[in-house]
């Protein structure tokens, strides 16, 4: 099959957002089973589809210099983790005013299982000197990126995606961070970075590099556009902050938004995740008043990814009922009622509302 017609089939079940550079929302779908198919798993690129020569750089302040092909991943020790990835921007749609950026709604959040080498073993190999404090990974993709100027001196006509982690949660076995070349069994799809790409669990994905072409171990922090320039969030009211860890959230898979339901006993269920797991409580609210009910939690069945949640709900009475879900994580963090707005739109763990219609 040719690239052509291979992109086109991995595409044909999302929900497209931008054709160019191609970013794509899930289906309601992709959330209801544990892991998201990978056909249903959204995507979102800040640039075209690149050219990727096969080789993984690792240098900067390094005492051991080196350069890794697929194969030389592969041969290191595999490690797997299923982890739910969603995009800082989810959810922008539902902010006022509207911020400027991709306008995804909700469905910018999968969950998969990545295989890979593990960061920590990679960054072992090369040695990172005493004096590093940073890490950065830099993407074979690139181009033009003229949003809203924020940081004056960089060439904005040809930029690479770049971010970089603290060296000691880059450099910590526990981080359990993965250069991952295989998704859900497959080989890793273009779109989501193949050959092989940064998966960092808990942090929304923006950390979770693609393409990945060169690791570079760095003596002063990184300040690059997509570090402090984009995926930032720029309150009205506190100082800024760098988009890190994923804030709590919880969705409603079942019944669908809309849905007709015939009146008796429904078993309302969904999802939730933070990136201070686990989660610790989930609850239901009927009314649309301050009352919640507590919904019977799943226990994390892995670190990293969602846990299902479900409501016995006596769906007696006809008409039309909303449906509220809130979460609260292991941190105590708690989900807001309105969207916490920031100029870039980054975050939104507002409370989802859905209504049904019972018959
Ligand atoms: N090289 C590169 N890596 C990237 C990006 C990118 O534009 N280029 N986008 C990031 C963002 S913002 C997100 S949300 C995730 C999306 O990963 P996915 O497309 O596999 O869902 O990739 C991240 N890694
Ligand atoms: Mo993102």
């Amino acid at each position: 099959m040719d690239t052509t017609e291979q992109l086109r089939q991995d595409r044909a079940a999302l929900q497209l957002i931008n054709p160019a550079p191609y970013n794509a929302e899930a289906p309601p779908e992709a959330l209801v089973g544990e892991i998201t198919p990978t056909a249903l798993h959204y995507v979102r690129s800040n640039f075209p589809l690149p050219e990727h020569d096969g080789t993984l750089a690792i240098g900067g302040a390094v005492d051991n210099p080196l350069t890794l092909t697929l194969d030389d991943l592969r041969a290191m020790p595999p490690h797997e983790h299923t982890v739910t990835l969603e995009c800082a921007g989810n959810g922008r749609l539902q902010m006022r005013p509207l911020p400027t950026g991709e306008p995804w709604g909700d469905y910018a959040v999968s969950t998969a299982r990545w295989r890979g080498a593990r960061l920590s073993d990679v960054l072992a190999l090369a040695q990172p000197a005493s004096a590093g404090v940073a890490v950065r990974f830099t993407g074979a993709d690139h181009g033009a990126y003229h949003l809203t100027p924020v940081l004056p001196d960089i060439d904005r006509d040809d930029l690479a995606f770049e971010r970089a982690l603290p060296l000691g949660l880059a450099a910590d076995p526990a981080s359990d961070i993965l250069i991952a070349y295989e998704m859900n069994g497959g080989p890793l799809p273009e779109d989501h970075g193949a050959p092989f790409r940064l998966v960092v669990p808990h942090w929304y994905a923006v950390a979770s590099v693609k393409w990945l072409a060169r690791i570079d171990v760095l003596t002063e922090e990184f300040a690059g556009e997509f570090q402090t320039g984009h995926y930032i969030f720029e309150w009205t009211d506190r100082p800024p902050e760098p988009v890190a860890i994923m804030r709590v959230r919880a969705r409603i898979t079942s019944p669908a938004a809309g849905a007709v339901i015939p009146a008796g006993p429904c078993t309302v269920r969904g999802k939730a995740w933070t990136g201070n797991g686990p989660i610790e409580r989930v609850e239901v609210s009927l009314t649309g008043a301050g009352e919640w009910y507590p919904a019977q939690l799943e226990p994390p069945s892995g670190p990293y990814h969602w846990q299902e949640w479900s409501y016995e709900w006596d769906a007696s009475a006809v008409g039309r009922h909303t449906l509220r879900v809130r979460a609260t994580d292991a941190a105590g963090n708690i989900q807001p009622e309105q969207p916490d707005w920031n100029r870039l739109g980054y975050g939104n763990n507002a409370v989802e509302v859905i209504y049904v219609d019972v018959v």
